[in-house]
């Protein structure tokens, strides 16, 4: 390889770690390399992804905008699939830290029980780069960055959007995402702390529908058999499970959109077709198409840059005015 294109690694003031477990650093194991040389082009990279599974359209606009984007750019890009199992991911980040990749992508399933493995690829000197999910770790250095949405303030978005359009007054079933997940855990938050203003409205059930359309349903069919007749509204934490509910609501006699109100998050197509069709009331985006932002955060980390420890997305919110507008310059 080139000089040129050749970087130290870690020199952007960054502590280098050059002792093996033993605390003895002879070189003969790929995780002794602290300190050696790594590219600092993209095109000369092999970057590890683990993606946490594909549980709805949301994570496989996620997935296709980083495979895209690796490809547009010459990255040779690792992926690999956790099955929506956290013990399925660690194993999947200790095969990148093995086969001694570049960089490793990484959308953690659920926020704790990541320290020992991001600890590995620290001591094998390789940037992890966290997409969509933040974890918690007592150890920031232990990634380079988050690149996610403000879960909470989406969550604060959606209890303000029902607020107003109800006018403070209604008994909300809620439909959680995956459990110990960092969008679940944060829009939980941020919508019971703005629901909390309004005297009148409650969070009457609140159940996890696992970010999935078919539990979602499920979920909503069980609750609507204990709480139909008192029923205004249903804050989903994702536009999949909102898909479920209205398919729920619907069976149960009731007009989805109408006699209850469905607010979700996300902003994926089915969720456009939905408002357009009435169904669906208002959805807050997240934006999944990560891809660019990623490859870029990693250029710039590789050439010395510091960066923030979270690349906060913009998102906007939506709701069936402007639905049949905006649709066709939707993306995912
Ligand atoms: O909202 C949901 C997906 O982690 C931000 O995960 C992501 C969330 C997204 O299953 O649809």
């Amino acid at each position: 390889m080139a000089a040129g294109v050749l970087a130290l690694w870690g020199c952007g003031g960054e502590k280098q770690e050059k002792a093996s477990p033993d605390g003895k650093a002879d070189g003969s194991n790929p995780s002794d390399r602290g300190g050696g040389a790594r590219p600092t082009e993209l095109g000369a990279m092999t970057i590890g992804f683990s993606q946490l599974g594909a549980e709805g359209d949301w994570r496989t606009a996620e997935t296709d905008s980083i495979r895209g984007e690796a490809q547009r750019l010459g990255v040779s890009l690792k992926f690999a699939d956790g099955q929506s199992r956290q013990e399925k991911q660690i194993s999947d980040v200790k095969a990148f830290i093995l086969q001694d990749v570049d960089a490793i992508i990484l959308a953690p399933i659920v926020e704790t029980g990541w320290e020992p493995v991001l600890r590995d690829a620290k001591r094998a000197n390789i940037p992890v780069f966290l997409v969509d999910r933040g974890v918690d770790v007592s150890d920031e250095s232990l990634y380079v960055t988050l690149i996610a949405s403000d879960f909470v303030e989406e969550g604060r978005l959606a209890a303000d959007w029902m607020a107003y359009e109800l006018g403070g007054k209604a008994n909300i079933a809620e439909l959680q995402g995956t459990v110990g997940a960092a969008p679940a855990i944060d829009r939980k938050r941020g919508f019971a702390e703005e629901i909390a203003k309004h005297e009148g409205m409650k969070i009457i059930a609140s159940q996890s529908g696992d970010f999935r359309r078919s539990v979602g349903k499920e979920v909503m069919e069980g609750i609507l058999a204990a709480h139909a007749d008192e029923l205004d509204a249903v804050f989903a934490h994702n536009d999949d499970m909102a898909m479920g509910a209205i398919e729920a609501i619907a069976r149960h006699g009731l007009e989805p959109g109408v006699d209850i109100v469905v607010v979700s998050i996300d902003g994926v197509r089915a969720a456009f077709e939905a408002m357009v069709a009435g169904t669906l009331n208002c959805t807050v985006e997240c934006n999944p198409l990560l891809g660019p932002k990623v490859f870029d955060a990693i250029r710039r980390h590789a050439t010395g840059e510091e960066l923030p420890k979270w690349i906060r997305v913009e998102d906007q919110v939506f709701d069936q005015t402007t639905a049949a507008d905006v649709i066709g310059s939707r993306r995912y």
